[in-house]
């Protein structure tokens, strides 16, 4: 039988726009009546996840403790929306395999590392290769892209609306 989907799990570089996504789906969720919870570095890493930074160690911790997270939340009923780099592919199948066939969709927010350096929002890659913040997404830490997600939005070319419209249709 087919399961509704339980978890949306962003996965892309810093900047690539997963969270601003991520955002404006829940809002549109939470506009259909939908009961939804949105985990991401702001309120995880500041807070549960406090004691992890960025190393290799650390992130495959981070994005363990939110994959469980995001476990309980969907068996209170909600539809989580994921949104971490989480940048192993180990990682991704870990959280992956705490949930039924259709439960899980696995969100690729692509954008070239060029395009997201070039863009450097909150200016971090010119931090990262000035050498002042180590192990860096993209610069001295891998990314493992996803081979076979279930949606793949393209962060280069389609607009914020569009990727969410993307998303909202992936979910009907
Ligand atoms: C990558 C870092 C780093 C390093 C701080 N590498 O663009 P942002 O700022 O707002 O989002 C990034 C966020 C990544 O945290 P995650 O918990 O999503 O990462 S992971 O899933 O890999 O555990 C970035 C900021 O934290 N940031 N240092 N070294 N991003």
């Amino acid at each position: 039988k087919g399961q509704q989907p339980k978890v949306l799990w962003f996965t892309g570089l810093s900047g690539a726009g997963k969270s601003t996504v991520a955002n404006q789906v829940e809002k549109r969720l939470h506009a259909q009546g939908v009961h939804t919870f949105l985990l991401d570095g702001d309120n995880v890493r500041h807070g549960l996840n406090r004691d992890l930074g960025f190393t290799d160690e650390d992130r495959v911790e981070n994005i363990r403790r939110v994959a469980e997270v995001a476990r309980l939340m969907a068996d209170a009923g909600l539809v989580v929306l994921v949104s971490f780099i989480s940048p192993f592919r180990a990682e991704r199948q870990m959280a992956r395999e705490r949930f039924d066939d259709g439960e899980f969709i696995e969100v690729f927010v692509d954008v070239p590392l060029a395009v997201a350096e070039a863009r450097d929002v909150k200016g971090l890659y010119r931090k990262a290769r000035a050498g002042q913040i180590p192990n860096f997404t993209g610069i001295d830490s891998p990314y493992e892209a996803p081979e076979t997600p279930e949606l793949h939005l393209r962060a280069d070319t389609d607009s914020v609306p569009e990727m969410v419209e993307q998303v909202l249709r992936a979910l009907r």
